[in-house]
């Protein structure tokens, strides 16, 4: 299997390149897939290998840093380490088996790389969520899933104690703070004394690796269950040249822990090709402190969500040169043509598109190689064959406004989820024919670029985080002042879309000022769900628009919002 993973993959110039077929692996697209593959045992312990025979640079493979002189520079053989270490403690001390789920919530420490391939080498299951998850979130999380154990920091434990009794699997918590807590296990000391010495399982392609919890237009986040397959996107030679990064790049992707973006990201793109992994600890967003560390670190390869860009510009700076930075790539949301511009313009660097959802990973993207078509996301990127399809599944001609689709018949991709878990009704709703359908409206020019045309359902996409409209208003409803509420997308010049609440007030708070009362929403939303679905806007309304079977109609709202009504 090491092998036959480098066959495909960015093996240093050394190594002879021989094709999977020589050894009977089966074929997808052109695209060879081995059938056993572990990312960790496959990328990092072959990288491990390499340092040992000094076949690879001295730079790290992971730098941290948290902007007050903390820093944690990791080579590939000590993170092989650490993480053999991790796998011992998740299996001989919290007795969790392959096929267990793990929720992983940690902001962006070196534990959490330590912990995601700890759960590869042992095949525990594990879900990213993001820090700014709030109770009632994380125990949707642990109930849905039926987690056995429980990764986390001092901000949520005690949040995690007080709903334990209601989430009878759990039977592991573990802890990654300088101190200790009762009822956890300590990570940082569990983690000296563990032994290094482990053995990866052989996992097969398609046994489950991740699980992205996302949301859904109606109701709360459905499980994509992703297998050990994702972690070959970065190989296939498409791949290989979104960012075409090398050993001696330093990559920062600035995504939160939570979201597939940093999966990809943060780990399995930059080891894939043997790359430092730079990151920042950052726990409030802060454009200067980007700044600084781009001015400062020999970064050349930067990455993360549309907005982030939009509000690096909106500093005060008519030109700006960053020392190292040669490759800027933009995803999760929506590029304007003007963003790339007025990026192309302030820094003279161009910015490239790339587009995927927690279901698929990167399905399209412009290549470094390719040229820019503002506007256009690029075109797909193997081993998608992704299409604009009608409602039924069938191909629309060029330059037709369809639905934007990924051929999984007659071979479904291993890099595309599996299912949502324990949902397959959800799983057969968003398959149409031939293929699978991402709930995203598009277009195809003749020269197979895809252009994106926004949702075709009601999920919001806010500065790159995808919200459902439910959660938030099962939020506000929880607030007494809420009769009724319907929650919208709305134009932002800066986050591209935000979230709108369109509210009717209970009688009793009628007569408060409507700004105390907007901001007192907004706290109570913060408060009781994660805070980045707060509405940013809020109108308050005596009624809302309703079919004759009473279901608000949101699009309405919607259009209402965009102006074109
Ligand atoms: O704006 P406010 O200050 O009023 O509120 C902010 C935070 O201050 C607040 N908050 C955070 N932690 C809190 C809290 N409030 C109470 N308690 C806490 N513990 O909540 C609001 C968070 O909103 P935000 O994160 O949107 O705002 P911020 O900090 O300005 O960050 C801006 C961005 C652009 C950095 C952020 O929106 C972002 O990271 N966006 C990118 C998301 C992303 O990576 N998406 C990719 C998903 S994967 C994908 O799409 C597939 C393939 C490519």
């Amino acid at each position: 299997i090491h092998k036959s993973f480098h066959n495909i993959h960015p093996a240093p110039s050394q190594l002879r390149c021989r094709s999977l077929s020589e050894i009977g692996a089966p074929r997808w697209n052109d695209y060879e897939v081995p059938e056993e593959f572990n990312f960790a045992s496959c990328v990092l312990d072959y990288w491990a290998q390499m340092e040992k025979e000094g076949k690879r640079g001295p730079n790290p493979a992971f730098w941290w840093v948290n902007g007050q002189g903390d820093e944690v520079k990791w080579s590939f053989r000590e993170i092989a380490d650490l993480t053999r270490r991790t796998a011992n403690i998740l299996t001989q001390t919290c007795g969790l088996q392959q096929g267990d789920l793990l929720a992983l919530i940690l902001p962006r420490v070196p534990e959490w790389w330590l912990v995601a391939v700890g759960c590869m080498r042992t095949g525990i299951i594990f879900m990213p969520a993001t820090i700014m998850l709030k109770a009632k979130d994380i125990l949707y999380r642990l109930q849905m899933s039926k987690a056995k154990g429980i990764v986390t920091t001092d901000t949520l434990a005690s949040d995690v104690d007080s709903m334990a009794s209601e989430c009878p699997s759990l039977k592991t918590k573990l802890l990654v703070s300088d101190h200790s807590r009762e009822g956890w296990l300590d990570f940082r000391s569990l983690v000296k004394s563990a032994s290094p010495e482990h053995t990866c399982i052989k996992s097969k392609t398609m046994d489950p690796m991740v699980i992205f919890f996302t949301s859904g237009t109606t109701g709360f986040p459905k499980m994509a269950k992703h297998s050990h397959g994702l972690a070959l996107q970065p190989s296939f030679p498409a791949s290989r040249k979104i960012r075409s990064l090398k050993t001696s790049d330093v990559s920062w992707c600035l995504s939160d822990s939570g979201w597939i973006l940093a999966t990809m990201g943060t780990l399995v793109e930059p080891w894939t090709a043997g790359c430092t992994v730079f990151i920042h600890h950052l726990p409030q967003f802060d454009t200067k402190v980007i700044i600084q560390a781009l001015l400062k670190y020999p970064i050349n390869q930067f990455y993360g969500a549309p907005s982030i860009f939009r509000m690096i510009l909106q500093q005060d700076f008519t030109s700006i040169r960053f020392p190292a930075l040669e490759h800027c790539c933009t995803g999760g949301e929506v590029l304007w043509p003007k963003d790339q511009e007025e990026w192309k313009r302030r820094t003279g660097l161009l910015l490239y598109n790339v587009y995927g959802q927690s279901e698929t990973g990167i399905i399209c993207a412009t290549l470094r190689e390719m040229k820019i078509k503002p506007g256009f996301l690029g075109k797909a990127s193997p081993p998608y064959d992704v299409q604009v399809i009608d409602d039924k599944g069938s191909i629309l001609p060029p330059n037709t406004e369809g639905n934007i689709g990924i051929r999984i018949k007659p071979a479904r991709p291993v890099t595309l989820f599996m299912c949502y878990e324990g949902n397959p009704e959800k799983t057969a709703e968003v398959e149409r024919g031939d293929f699978f359908n991402t709930g995203d409206r598009g277009m195809m020019d003749e020269e197979g670029y895809i252009c994106f045309l926004g949702r075709s359902d009601d999920i919001i996409n806010a500065s790159g985080y995808r919200i459902g409209p439910a959660e938030v208003e099962s939020a506000l409803m929880e607030h007494p002042a809420v009769a009724e509420s319907a929650v919208v997308s709305s134009p932002d010049p800066i986050r591209g879309e935000v979230v709108k609440a369109f509210i009717v007030l209970t009688p009793q708070f009628l007569s408060h000022d409507k700004d105390q009362l907007t901001k007192e929403l907004q706290d109570h939303v913060k408060s009781v769900t994660a805070p980045y679905k707060y509405p940013r806007k809020v109108e308050f309304v005596p009624d809302l628009p309703k079919t004759i079977t009473g279901k608000i109609k949101r699009k309405e709202l919607q259009k209402k919002e965009k102006g074109q009504m």
